[in-house]
This record gives structure tokens, sequence and C-alpha cells, in this order.
């Protein structure tokens, strides 16, 4: 097939999600824009420093971009099929990498930029990388990484700054790049999803997952338009903001507004201000730092229509104080990266505070006890979704991928209760996994951490609620010497854990107690110790 050039018109996809035979994603999001008149469109704004206009890129030159990205892949060698990390920060060269290596065959795989050495060198091993992609402040943890991992790449290469850099190849790379033939269940681009033990896992997504979640939710639940400009505090290596900042607005032709700082709330009200979304997605932390910044400051909202919140559960207090104060709506629901984005969705017209709403179309769901039997509405249970964007698998890893997947349906890990009306309401994970400010992280991570302090015998790490009813976490730490307790170690311990660990994964809370809970073969209780 790989004779077979892709026209546009091959690429397109219709409403109802038929795919051609020889299809690549990469040309109905990226090429046909220019088909369809929007060449002088601008599809990205990125945010510019304090006092300075930021970078504007069209469609034309999106797409020249994304040629670009591609060729330079291609001629350092890297093959199709094999894949390229991107630690990049929410800018214009994201898309370009992404795009351009799909459309090259090449396997994009965005990771999480808040990472350290430690994992950088788990993902080029594990994934086998044929290219490294990083911008350069995310240097300090890259590139030791890079030397470090027993795997090398063939190109490791920043994305911009001094010397060698995906921006001087880009300049002098060529812009014409056709689309290799695949089809739309071949593999497109993994994400990396973490859980409680053990290593993260490549999630493998293909060609047709992302059309799935953009017409189903973008269009069918969110009402996208080409009119809408987006901007999303959640960053694009996270699958919420890879759906909400570039999927998205380029499945309608719309506008990405990209900031590559920090998401803070000043940031996020001035950004809101100077470029008028329609529509903002962020995390419940960043609502609630964001109300408490309102008590000062009245920035202009007005050009939102709808603000959507994911990855941990929105309290109901926090949507009202939030309505209250900005008259605006939050829509919460609930998405993994294993299904790619959010497949149970409040609507406008159909809010239930508390719940992450009905199901989107295109998914259905099961909640099942412990034998996998289907509980009766107003019970709660193990959700199980179905649905035509899940991982085709967990590279490398058939068991965990048989523990995911039964019969075309993945076990979440989420438990679940659904009401006469179809809401469905979380009761939190299966497992010991928290979400803090819509991240994963995991308590065995933080407890090896504390351990490897010479004054800690062994911790256990549980989520807690603070003030805004919102999951960190807090640890119970048995000391060698329980004479050393004291605030000062506290605070050692904490520096300690913000050293070695991605920098949201430090204890809000140090407790230190004599022993910790334990089954009868060792194991911590960690459910001893919540306080719920
Ligand atoms: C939890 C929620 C309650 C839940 C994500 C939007 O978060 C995303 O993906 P991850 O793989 O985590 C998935 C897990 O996070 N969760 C997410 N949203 C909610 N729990 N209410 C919510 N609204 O435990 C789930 O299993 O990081 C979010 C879109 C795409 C995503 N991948």
């Amino acid at each position: 097939m790989t004779d077979h050039t892709i026209s546009v018109d091959d690429a397109k996809v219709p409403a109802t999600l038929s795919f051609s035979p020889v299809f690549n994603c990469a040309v109905h999001f990226i090429d046909r824009h220019i088909d369809e008149g929007r060449a002088d469109k601008i599809a990205i704004r990125e945010v510019g420093a304090p006092n300075s206009k930021g970078r504007d890129v069209t469609y034309a030159e999106l797409l020249d971009g994304v040629n670009r990205a591609g060729n330079t892949l291609l001629s350092a060698g890297i093959e199709p099929g094999e894949r390229a990390l991107m630690m990049v920060k929410d800018c214009a060269e994201f898309f370009f990498t992404f795009w351009g290596a799909i459309k090259a065959g090449i396997i994009p795989v965005p990771l999480n930029t808040l990472l350290r050495t430690k994992d950088y060198v788990f993902n080029i091993e594990n994934s086998e990388a044929a290219a490294v992609i990083y911008s350069p402040e995310f240097a300090a943890e890259v590139e030791p990484a890079i030397e470090k991992a027993a795997h090398k790449a063939k190109l490791n290469l920043r994305v911009d700054g001094e010397g060698d850099t995906l921006a001087a190849r880009l300049g002098m790379a060529s812009p014409d790049l056709s689309a290799r033939p695949a089809s739309a269940d071949d593999d497109c681009f993994w994400l990396y999803s973490s859980g409680s033990t053990g290593n993260p896992k490549g999630v493998v997504h293909t060609h047709k997952d992302i059309p799935v979640t953009c017409q189903h939710y973008a269009v069918e639940t969110l009402f996208f338009e080409e009119s809408d400009i987006v901007y999303s505090a959640a960053k694009l290596f996270f699958a919420y903001g890879l759906g909400n900042a570039m999927n998205f607005p380029l499945w309608v032709g719309a506008q990405a507004v990209l900031f590559a700082g920090p998401p803070t709330p000043k940031a996020a009200h001035d950004i809101i201000e100077s470029y008028k979304p329609t529509l903002f997605f962020g995390v419940p932390t960043l609502y609630a730092a964001q109300l408490r910044e309102l008590e000062s400051v009245q920035p202009d909202l007005s050009s939102l229509r709808l603000c959507i919140s994911a990855g941990e559960a929105l309290p109901p207090d926090l949507l009202h104080r939030w309505k209250e104060k900005t008259g605006l709506t939050i829509l919460d629901g609930i998405g993994t990266t294993e299904i790619l984005h959010i497949f149970i969705s409040n609507r406008v017209d159909a809010i239930k505070p508390g719940a992450s709403g009905k199901l989107v179309p295109g998914y259905e769901a099961r909640i099942v006890d412990d034998n996998g039997k289907d509980v009766p509405d107003g019970e709660a249970g193990g959700l199980m979704i179905r649905g035509n964007s899940l991982l085709r698998e967990y590279w490398r890893n058939p068991e965990k991928t048989a523990a995911a997947l039964k019969d075309g349906w993945i076990v979440t890990g989420d438990t679940y209760e659904r009401d006469a009306e179809g809401f469905f309401t979380c009761h939190g994970r299966s497992d010991d996994m928290l979400k803090v400010g819509g991240i994963w992280c995991s308590p065995v991570e933080i407890e090896q951490r504390l351990s490897e302090h010479p004054k800690v015998l062994e911790a256990a790490v549980v989520g807690r609620a603070d003030d805004d009813d919102l999951i960190k976490p807090e640890a119970y730490v048995v000391l060698n010497n329980a004479d050393d307790a004291s605030d000062g170690l506290a605070d050692e311990l904490l520096n300690h854990c913000k050293d070695g660990l991605a920098r949201y994964k430090y204890p809000r809370w140090i407790n230190f107690v004599g022993d910790l809970p334990k089954t009868a073969t060792g194991k911590i209780q960690r459910f001893r110790l919540r306080q719920d």
C-alpha cells in the first residue's frame, strides 16, 4: 500500500466516523484545512512573555511545520513504527512534532514534562525510543536520562535554543511530505499511564481514536464549533490537554491558545482576559485556586461560554462557588488515558453537582460487583466501559492488557454508582492511586522516596481531603529512632521528597507514628490510615 498517496478526500472523516480503508489521521487534522479554505486562519496563538506579543501560527504554517518535522525525523533515519518521545512544552512545535511523526508513520509519545531523570530513563528504555525531542527547559532532567539509559536513540534534539535544534532543522527540511498510508486500526501514538505499583505502561492508540473522541465528546457533547477559541490549563502532554487544546480545535478548524508556563490562577485569568477564549479547560485544584484569587481581582471572563473540569472529581461546593462568583458553569467529566478522553460528562442542560454526568454518545458502561455481575442502579461497583477509542494494548505487557481489556470492555479501576436518570457518581478508586491536581500520584513511589532517607524506617502514604475537598498526599512515617521526631525533620523529609520526585508529589502533611497497620503478610493497610 505504500505507493498509494492519500488524498484529502480519502482522509475525510464524516460525523458517522466511517474511515476509508487507507487512512492517516494527520491528513484529516492538518492538510484538510487548506482544502477547506482555512490557510490564513490562525490555528495556534502562543501566549507571549509579559509585555510581548506571542507567535501566531496559521493553518498554512501549521501544515508547513508538520511536513518539515516529519521530514526531519525521517532524514535522521527514524523509521515508520519507531517511537519519538516528546518532552515538549505547550507550543507550536508540539503540534509540528506530534503530527509530523504521525504523517510520516512514526509513533509520537508525549511525556509528562514534570517528571525526573529516573522516570525518563525508564521511558527511553521501555519504548526503545528512536528519537527524544525536548524543550530546553527540561534539559536538566532529560539530558542525564539520555546519558544513563542503556538504550540509545538515533536522534536526541532540543526543540530550540543554540546550536543543532529542531527549530534549526525545520528551517532546512523539505516542506513537502506525503502521508504514509495506514489504516484506522493501525498504531498511531502512545501515552504513558502509571499504576500504584510497577512501572508506567505504554498505552497504544490507533488512528481512529482521536477522531472518535473529537466527534463524540467535543462536537456532540460540548458543541465545539469553528468559531471557538480554546484555552486548556491542562497541558498537551496529558490526554486531557492533548484533546482539549490540540485535537478538538483541529477537528473543527477552531483556534487554540497555548501557554508554556505553569498554570497559575493569575496566568489563567490574564490569558482569558487577553486572548478571549470561548472554552476553558481546568482541573478542580486550579478552579479552587482561581476562586481564592478572585477574592481580590475581577478579571473579565466574559468571552467564556463554558468551563470544563476533569482529572479528579469536582466537589459540588466548588461548582456552586464558581457559578456564584463568575456566572459560569463548569462541566465535570471523567476521562482516562486508556479511553483517551471523556466518556461520562455533565451537559449544559443536565448537570448533577457531585456527579461525573451521563454517558457520552458512543460509549457504554457496566457497573459490576466483585464477581463481575452487573449491580442495580443505586449500588456502587467497578466501572467498565466499551467504545471505539480504547487503547489497543499496553506496549509489550500482555498480562496488564488482559487484566484491563475483557471482551472489548475496559476495567477503569474506578468505583461508580448510576442513578435511575443515568447520572454516574464516583466513589473513588479500587486501588490506592491518588489524583493530585488531576495528575496520577502513586503512594508507593512517595513511600519509597521517604524510606530512602537515613532516619526513616518505613512510611505509608494515603490521600487526605484539603479545605477545598481535594485529595493531597499525607505521610505516616516510622523513624529508626522515635526521638528524632521534630518539625525540623518533617521539613527535611518534605525537601527530600521535593528533590527526588516530580514536584506535585510531595506529602502535604507528615505524621510521625510508632508503627503502621499491616496485614498478616506484612502489606500496609492504607485504608486504615485514611480519615474518611
Ligand atoms: C480519575 C476522575 C473522578 C479516575 C483524563 C480527561 O484524568 C484523565 O486520565 P488519567 O489516565 O486518569 C484517569 C483516572 O482519573 N478521574 C479523571 N477524571 C475524573 N475521577 N471524576 C473525574 N471527573 O480515577 C480515572 O480512572 O490521568 C481526564 C480526559 C482525558 C483523560 N485522560
